[in-house]
């Protein structure tokens, strides 16, 4: 006993800790919101784990409830009748002296000297079909308490449709229950043994084993004598309660009865939980495809943009050939005035060679650019397309009822960067672009490539080079020097200026190369922050509700590993549990 006591105290420290981290996970599931029904049953167990043993009488108006425990009781307290009298819940408990203990609304506690009280209270609950408000009490308040069930079926309508919903749910919380004919004195023995046959059947069925049914009469019992009870087929239910229902027994029920109610709330809360699953997977789905259609973007371009490239290479290549040939043409014996004159020479080449070029790698830039514009506003439009079309599945709809805080912000939070990508794409504005990006990009292209060929670079390298050769130290000009060293002097200078063309023009392609590509990486990524930021609220959320629904996920299975754990505490301290 002292052992037991041990235990149970042990098992009830257990057991409150269980229903405090059953409360957080209500918390989560719910997202903070009090008034859920899980939430208000978990809170009455915690506050109740403490309560004396509790057999509730339930049963539909009129089955004979409030008679069956004059009955017991040997008492009038409780009144009975077609005035539907008690539709309150009446708490029965000892006391030396009769009194009304307290009341609160809906709830009357009295206090009777009966020896049976003090080893355990006794409800009277308001018919299963009345009244809503009242069902919903009985449901949220008393069920999740009680320790014992008598369900009280009339034989003269027994186990009807409201009945079995009743059972059912007594079921599912795990309760004890008891099913008792009643008024069996209506029937006659045939009648009474096709009664009892008919709940057995139906009892069975619904339970998966078969509970404890008595046929019993309240009114042949009510004299409360030992032939009465007898007559009354009271014997087995006085047993139960006088001995069935020992220390130990109610112990060990009492400790059981909130693993039941945590159960099924468990059970409850894991249902919510595939639904919000469901919907957030449906939402990761949406974020991976749009970071997939920006990654596929972002490669996409890095692969196009190479035809962009070469086509500037192509460009400064064919700048180099006409370079080359221009001075084949023109540093020659035979051209030795314009020679002589290196600056006609230094703007015929700027004309012919480098104005050309610096143009030609400015619309090769500008082809950049609105390309890359272009397939930017392919991307959003892609994007608001797929937001849009995006289907709401059942769950969803579901979701909505279920938790409809989170539904709200995520089915706000898509419509808001839809209509918000949807202006951007409207508005899209490609020449506004176009002047941004360019600024940006072909500006520093061109420059590169006309400040490196143009006037500064080749043009000034040709007065320098040519000066150099033709003139000589004293500037006396002798024709017959100028004859003698040109024949020497003109094609090494040629071929000197060549190779200058051809390493500067290699310069300009390498600085030319780096300035599109970190232009080019550094605009692709504006573009897709740009985009990845529209986007960013939402992809937030589902980050975070994924989160929350793992930490959900470990916590439901951290409580359900300690309801286990309970259970076999349970199990060591009081022995398997008895099959009835
Ligand atoms: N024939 C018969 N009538 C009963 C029996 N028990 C209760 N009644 C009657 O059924 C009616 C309803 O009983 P009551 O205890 O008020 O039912 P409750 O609404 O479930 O509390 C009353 O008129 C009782 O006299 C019984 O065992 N046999
Ligand atoms: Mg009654």
């Amino acid at each position: 006993m002292t052992d037991h006591t041990t235990h149970a105290a042990h098992i009830r420290i257990q057991a409150m800790a269980l229903l405090d981290a059953l409360l957080v996970l209500c918390d989560d599931v719910y997202q903070g919101r009090r008034d859920v029904a899980e939430r208000q049953v978990v809170a009455q167990t915690r506050a109740h784990l403490e309560d004396p043993f509790l057999v509730v009488v339930a049963g539909e108006f009129n089955a004979g409830k409030s008679s069956l425990i004059n009955a017991i009781l040997a008492s009038d307290v409780m009144s009975e009748g077609a005035t539907p009298t008690t539709d309150a819940v009446t708490m029965l408990r000892y006391a030396p002296m009769p009194m009304a203990l307290s009341q609160q609304p809906g709830w009357v506690v009295r206090a009777l000297p009966v020896p049976l009280l003090q080893r355990l209270s006794i409800v009277d609950t308001p018919g299963t079909n009345a009244v809503i408000r009242q069902h919903e009490v009985l449901t949220r308040e008393i069920v999740p308490r009680a320790d014992v069930v008598l369900f009280v079926t009339s034989a003269d309508r027994p186990f009807s449709e409201t009945e079995r919903a009743f059972l059912a749910m007594l079921h599912e919380w795990q309760r004890k229950v008891i099913i008792l004919i009643n008024k069996i004195d209506l029937l006659s023995p045939t009648e009474s043994a096709d009664v009892q046959a008919f709940v057995r059947a139906q009892a069975t069925t619904l339970f998966g084993a078969t509970p404890l049914i008595m046929p019993v009469s309240a009114r042949t019992a009510r004299p409360a004598t030992a032939d009465a009870y007898a007559a009354g087929g009271f014997a087995p239910l006085m047993a139960f309660l006088n001995e069935r229902l020992d220390d130990q027994t109610r112990l060990r029920i009492r400790l059981e009865s909130p693993l039941g109610v945590a159960t099924q709330t468990h059970a409850q809360l894991s249902s919510i939980v595939t639904t919000q699953r469901a919907t957030v997977t449906d939402d990761v789905q949406t974020v991976a495809y749009l970071d997939g259609q920006i990654q596929q973007f972002v490669s996409d371009m890095r692969r196009d943009v190479a035809g962009h490239r070469a086509a500037v290479a192509a460009t400064l290549s064919h700048a180099e050939v006409r370079g080359m040939q221009f001075f084949d043409e023109q540093i020659r014996i035979l051209n030795l005035h314009r020679l002589l004159r290196g600056d006609t020479l230094q703007q015929a080449f700027e004309q012919e060679v480098a104005a050309d070029l610096a143009s030609a790698i400015e619309a090769h830039t500008q082809q950049l650019v609105d390309w890359m514009i272009e397939r930017n506003l392919q991307l959003w439009q892609s994007v608001v397309e797929y937001l849009r079309r995006r289907p709401l599945s059942s769950t969803h709809m579901m979701m909505g009822e279920v938790t409809g805080t989170f539904q709200y912000n995520r089915q706000q939070l898509i419509r808001d960067i839809v209509t918000q990508a949807g202006q951007i794409v409207a508005s899209y504005d490609r020449s506004a672009e176009a002047s941004h990006v360019a600024m940006e990009l072909r500006d520093a292209v061109a420059t590169t490539a006309v400040v490196q060929v143009g006037a500064v670079g080749i043009g000034a390298l040709i007065a320098t080079l040519l000066k150099g050769a033709v003139f000589d130290t004293t500037g006396i000009v002798a024709a017959s020097v100028i004859a003698i060293g040109g024949l020497y002097i003109i094609p090494s200078r040629r071929a000197a200026l060549k190779r200058q063309l051809h390493e500067r023009l290699s310069d300009v392609r390498t600085r030319l190369m780096e300035t599109i590509d970190a232009q080019f990486d550094q605009e692709l990524e504006r573009m897709v922050s740009r985009l990845r930021e529209a986007i960013a609220p939402y992809t937030r959320l589902v980050a975070s509700e994924v989160q929350r629904l793992d930490t959900i996920d470990a916590n439901m299975l951290a409580v359900q590993h300690h309801i286990a754990e309970i259970r076999a505490d349970i199990v060591n301290a009081f022995g398997e549990a008895p099959t009835q």
